[in-house]
């Protein structure tokens, strides 16, 4: 086992080479038909799958990530002669698209060549499947029927400019966020132009053919703005929340938009003071007063603060501190709190957190590899995302 020490204020130990091994062998463990977790995160195996795949992508390159993971070529899963080899995840994304919708379902559950896929088609896990084809440069494939993609995710916006998540209808600021990156990974976000007079009203109506409102998209994004804490909730008026925060900002990020915020009174200081409050005493972050600290925070708040320019508003020094000791430092992985049993949701939004606080990078050893950035706004390695040609608008690192 490997362990490198930072020589800065926050020392490791960083379990690198353990947390390889328990992102690459988690699918495994999960496939087994015995698998408690298997059977209860079936249903949501496309965002699981792009979890392990962007964190084991900041740790290690991308060829290494499809050698370990088969992202493009079929794998024999070490150590087991008895099972058949595992389909390339690429052609597993595939497997789980439903073609009645345009969308991707969640998992395709075993039925690799069977069509339909059993499983709906959500705005969730479309967004999950363009990532994960997104890291692995297949956006260009010719089974990615990019005109179907995006008419599924349009055809989910409503009247008041929110987005369902699927057919069945439910609204959350979630949804924006993943119907602009999802039409970002396509090249087919509409930008605002928010100099055209027109549009600074609010009760812009038009609605071009087969494209999304943008400007009633984010208009409807910034009505659930609280003014009182400067937060975001799910729906105009719910309680903030650091996850929704997240959405909301990604989502005017992506579309350009996000010198709107400082038309409202507090603007993005009221909010990055709300975000910089949810440090605990323990140097672990909350997602709302009076609630416990959890890891995954750390990627929902500091992704807003980096995109704000005020990731600096933060004690980082406590906060790497309190991810490190979240680690097993027996089998590897990142858990909610320390402890707790790792899984690989709080194993990548730990390791994000580290990479945007520039601590990751401190714990690799320079000889042998560099540890890969996270994106705040597209949650995708930054070289991913430079390669897709993805924009956002961000602000300024504030010296404050
Ligand atoms: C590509 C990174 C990425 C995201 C896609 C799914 C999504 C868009 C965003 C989810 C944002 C969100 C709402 C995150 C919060 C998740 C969470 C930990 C919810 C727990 O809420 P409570 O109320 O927990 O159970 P607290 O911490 O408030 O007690």
């Amino acid at each position: 086992m490997t362990t490198c020490n930072t020589p800065t204020a926050v020392t490791g130990p960083f379990y690198d080479e353990l947390h390889v091994k328990y992102i690459v062998s988690l699918g495994h463990k999960l496939d087994s038909p015995s698998s408690y977790e298997g059977a209860v995160t079936e249903h949501l195996r496309m965002s699981g799958v792009y979890w392990s795949l962007a964190a084991l992508s900041l740790l290690r390159s991308t060829e290494e990530v499809d050698a370990f993971m088969g992202l493009t070529k079929s794998i024999v899963v070490e150590g087991d002669e008895k099972l058949p080899a595992r389909p390339a995840i690429v052609d597993w994304v595939f497997a789980c698209y439903d073609e009645k919708s345009g969308g991707f379902g969640g998992n395709c559950s075993g039925a690799i060549d069977e069509s339909p896929c059993p499983h709906d088609a959500h705005l969730l896990y479309t967004l999950s499947a363009l990532q994960i084809l997104a890291i692995a440069d297949c956006l260009d494939d010719e089974r990615l029927n990019k005109d179907a993609v995006e008419k599924f995710v349009t055809g989910l916006q409503n009247e008041d400019g929110s987005f369902s998540g699927d057919k069945w209808g439910e609204i959350d600021t979630r949804f924006t966020y993943c119907a602009f990156s999802c039409l970002a990974l396509l090249g087919r976000l509409p930008l605002p132009n928010w100099e055209e007079s027109s549009h600074n009203s609010t009760t812009v109506t038009e609605k071009r053919d087969g494209t999304i409102d943008i400007y009633k998209a984010v208009r409807y994004i910034l009505s659930c703005r609280n003014s009182f804490d400067g937060g975001f909730g799910s729906v105009p008026g719910a309680e903030s929340h650091a996850g929704q925060v997240f959405c909301c900002i990604g989502a005017l990020s992506i579309s350009h938009s996000l010198h709107l915020l400082n038309e409202n009174e507090g603007g993005a200081d009221l909010l990055s003071w709300w975000l910089a409050e949810r440090q605990c005493d323990s140097g672990g972050l909350n997602g709302r007063p009076e609630k416990q600290a959890d890891v995954c925070y750390s990627w929902w708040i500091l992704s807003a603060l980096s995109i704000l320019g005020k990731v600096n508003w933060i004690d980082t020094s406590k906060l790497a501190l309190f991810i490190l000791n979240c680690q097993d430092e027996d089998d590897g992985g990142i858990a909610d709190r320390p402890n707790d049993m790792p899984d690989v949701y709080h194993t990548f939004f730990g390791l994000s957190g580290l990479s945007l606080i520039g601590e990751l990078g401190k714990f690799c050893d320079p000889d042998r590899r560099k540890y890969r950035e996270i994106d705040p706004v597209f949650a995708l390695p930054s070289d991913v995302v430079q390669r897709v040609g993805l924009t956002a608008q961000v602000m300024s690192a504030s010296t404050v």
